[in-house]
């Protein structure tokens, strides 16, 4: 970034801590990664610079020759990572995904079931201030209070209630695995489609560590940054029978021109998940996943359903009498990164929450491995114990940053 440090410091300085940042502390938001220098580079390219609407080979532009082979490189390649029909790597991300896949298949007041977002789903699965839950008639269906594993008896009982047109499968926080078998069931009996959203664990679809939706879903949606290590986007895969309406609804339907660099990015990412490093990645994931769930509750902590399965966890702070805001921030002036979050049937209002929701994909990315988990949680442990005391908190920081530098931002090179 010669150029900009020269054309613009404040911009260049504040992406220059932001890397400092990102390589002296631990990263544990469960939704983020850290992508290859390759995947970097293609998104900081100068296709960035080129308009395609339309698709490969079928642009209102004219000099779309070579970015038509980028996109079709693309699609080529997620729809065999994931033994897709066909693929739309268009939307600008997981959120626009999803808006294409439900209006494939919904007109404005039809109905929408799917999983609650204080139960782990996500705005657009109906939430009443997205636009999900503004354009359709959401309904929702939870968890059961004594495994914090979702009810699947509610969810068939409110589809044969509502009759929805689409039931959704996935969420954000949710530590284990959607039994799309079930969902299929449920579907059926009611003459719903099934959209499956599986931007979190995407990665481990791709690795076959979760079960693969493929088979049983209508449309699959994901975004493209959080386990499958791409660049910021999201991309709809589906039946040959759906993509005519999937692709028509993303554009022109929804977006104008693509981004064709970050498309690039995906294509670059789509080749790496390809390749038999990926698979290894993805099991690290989830073993350092299962780690960082020991340790921490060693450290005393209550882990919802008791676990994971996935790459992610959900703490619950209560028997600690602390909020998620709270441990958010203490965490965070130690050098470690998390968000807080609703537990199941959280007391707390979203912007207290009684948790903190916590990821493996990125520290896996920099190497670590399962003694390096056991590692964190103790980090973690001493900051949450110490009651906010900005002088310990700041000795935390010190050791995480001497552990954190140790690992390299780009671990996955030369795989
Ligand atoms: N905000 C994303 C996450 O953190 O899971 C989902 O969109």
């Amino acid at each position: 970034m010669l150029e900009l440090a020269k054309t613009d410091f404040a911009v260049f300085n504040a992406i220059s801590l932001e890397e400092l940042r990102q390589k002296e502390g631990l990263e544990l938001i469960a939704s983020e990664n850290i992508v290859s220098r390759s995947v970097l580079e293609a998104a900081g390219s100068v296709l960035t610079n080129k308009y395609a609407e339309g698709y490969p080979g079928r642009r209102y532009y004219g000099g779309c020759e070579e970015v038509d082979k980028v996109e079709a490189l693309a699609i080529e390649r997620v729809k065999q990572l994931f033994g897709a029909e066909a693929a739309n790597v268009q939307p600008h991300s997981g959120s626009q995904a999803n808006m294409a896949a439900y209006m494939s298949q919904m007109q404005p007041g039809d109905c929408l079931l799917a999983l609650d977002l204080n139960s782990g789903g996500h705005l657009t699965h109906g939430a009443s201030f997205n636009f999900s839950g503004r354009l359709y008639r959401a309904i929702h269906y939870g968890l059961q209070r004594d495994t914090e594993t979702i009810d699947y008896a509610q969810a068939a009982a409110l589809a044969k209630e509502h009759h929805p047109k689409i039931i959704v499968a996935g969420g954000s926080a949710y530590p284990r695995f959607f039994d799309f078998v079930k969902f299929r069931e449920i579907a059926d009996a009611v003459g719903a489609k099934l959209v499956v959203d599986m931007a979190h664990f995407a990665g481990l679809v791709a690795a076959g560590i979760h079960p693969s939706p493929m088979a049983l879903a209508d449309i699959v949606t994901s975004t493209t940054h959080k386990t499958l290590r791409g660049p910021r986007g999201g991309l709809v895969l589906c039946k040959e029978a759906h993509a005519k309406a999937v692709n028509s609804f993303v554009f022109p339907g929804m977006q104008g021109g693509p981004l064709m660099h970050i498309i690039a990015a995906k294509a670059v990412a789509f080749g790496e998940a390809l390749k038999p490093s990926f698979k290894r990645y993805q099991e690290q994931i989830v073993k350092n996943a299962k780690s960082l769930a020991q340790g921490l509750m060693e450290e005393g902590f209550r882990l919802c359903s008791g676990g994971t399965d996935n790459h992610l966890m959900l703490v619950d702070l209560r028997p600690k009498q602390l909020t998620g805001k709270l441990a958010e921030e203490w965490l965070g002036k130690a050098g470690i990164t998390v968000n807080k979050n609703q537990i199941p049937f959280d007391p707390q209002k979203p912007n207290l929450s009684s948790g903190i929701r916590v990821g493996t994909p990125a520290l896996t990315t920099r190497g670590m491995k399962e003694s390096d988990m056991k590692q964190t949680a103790k980090l973690m442990g001493e900051a949450l114990a110490s009651g906010g005391d900005e002088a310990v908190l700041a000795k935390i920081h010190a050791r995480v940053k001497e552990f954190a530098s140790a690992f390299p931002m780009f671990a996955n090179e030369g795989e």
